[in-house]
């Protein structure tokens, strides 16, 4: 675990939240809610808990993170930029959601090095999450040998919100995911009991 003292984790989540909403400002387009509520929890888990090199987004043991709510990309940016993934520059945040970006409206895949997968329809994050986590099992049983250091041995974690929640594929891939008993899968729910359409516990109280 990365030595970091709270203060720095509090000024990397700031600068994390004022980057996205100046993306967002400047885009006159986005979600700032996500950004803001999430950045201190995104900070200290990137900083000192999930093992990825920032340098090499392709090392093949990385954990693997998923932002299942796509809407909440601003956030992913942002991150990316302080942490140095592939060079994102500060002029390509100022270009957030505008044609040909790297920094589009939702992460694709192959399009921002570091986004594992594209996410967008709510609740499938949550569901590739559960698919990478059923990879990294199979490819440990299938390359690890025993009695010698693992060579796959990757967590996935995922964050999602209550629009994930609300979508039935994200049950299904948890109920799979509890059968498999996936004990490297971590999901994080943002639990603030808002959707665009209001509160949340309109529709659920998961
Ligand atoms: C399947 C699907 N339906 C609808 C949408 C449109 N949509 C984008 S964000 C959002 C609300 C998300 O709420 P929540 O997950 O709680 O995120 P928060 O507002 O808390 O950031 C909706 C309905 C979508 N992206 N995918
Ligand atoms: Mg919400």
């Amino acid at each position: 675990m990365a030595k970091i003292s709270n203060e720095e984790l509090k000024l990397a989540a700031n600068t994390i939240r004022c980057l996205a909403a100046d993306m967002i400002e400047k885009a006159k387009s986005g979600h700032p809610g996500a950004p803001m509520g999430m950045a201190d929890l995104a900070t200290s888990l990137w900083l000192k808990y999930i093992d990825i090199d920032p340098k090499d987004v392709k090392w093949a043991n990385r954990d693997r993170l998923v932002f299942s709510g796509g809407h909440a990309s601003a956030l992913v940016y942002a991150l990316f930029h302080l942490a140095g993934v592939a060079n994102l520059t500060l002029d390509e945040l100022k270009n957030f959601r505008q044609y040909g970006s790297r920094c589009a409206g939702h992460p694709e895949r192959g399009v921002m090095p570091g986004v594992e997968v594209t996410t967008g329809p709510l609740g499938q994050g949550i569901a590739m999450a559960v698919g990478l986590a059923v990879a990294e099992r199979m490819a440990a049983a299938r390359d690890n040998v025993d009695g010698e250091d693992a060579v796959v041995d990757n967590r996935t974690w995922c964050f999602c919100g209550d629009g994930d929640l609300e979508e039935g594929i994200s049950h299904e891939a948890c109920s799979y995911a509890g059968l498999l008993k996936l004990d490297k899968l971590v999901l994080i729910y943002d639990s603030n009991n808002i959707t665009i359409e209001g509160r949340a516990d309109l529709a659920m109280i998961d």
